[in-house]
């Protein structure tokens, strides 16, 4: 039986120009996270509670404050840096399902402990990257 226990430390980090920025939790299998005062992204899983083995999508919500940023593109890696594996799938961004929604199919997380998510987000031909850790 696994309890999510929803122990938040993010962290971003931005590779090419911007400053780097981090951190703001919430309650629920929701995460916030802004980078350099640039982006804000809110990742809501579509599976909730958030548990292992379950292949599932998430929603990317991506803003710069106060719009929605469209035509964006995403991709992501995740893994177990303690355990120095990767994700047992593939995710991708396969959709912009609303103006600055994207839909991340494929997420699957097979086994409790600290995870990271490593996003990078290309609009206007600069990338930043962004890095969610999370416990399951
Ligand atoms: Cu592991």
């Amino acid at each position: 039986m696994l309890r999510r226990s929803l122990r938040l430390v993010i962290s971003s980090t931005v590779l090419s120009l911007l400053p780097v920025i981090a951190v703001v939790g919430s309650e629920n299998p929701d995460f916030e996270l802004e980078a350099g005062n640039e982006f804000y992204l809110h990742l809501h899983s579509q599976l909730q509670p958030l548990v292992i083995n379950q292949i599932h999508s998430w929603h990317l919500e991506l803003s710069n404050g106060t719009e929605a940023v469209q035509g964006a593109s995403i991709d992501l890696i995740g893994g177990m840096p303690e355990h120095d594996h990767g994700l047992p799938t593939q995710p991708k961004v396969t959709a912009e399902i609303r103006p600055g929604v994207y839909l991340i199919e494929g997420i699957r997380f097979h086994m409790p402990g600290a995870w990271q998510m490593l996003f990078s987000i290309e609009v206007n031909g600069q990338t930043t990257n962004v890095t969610l850790d999370f416990h399951l």
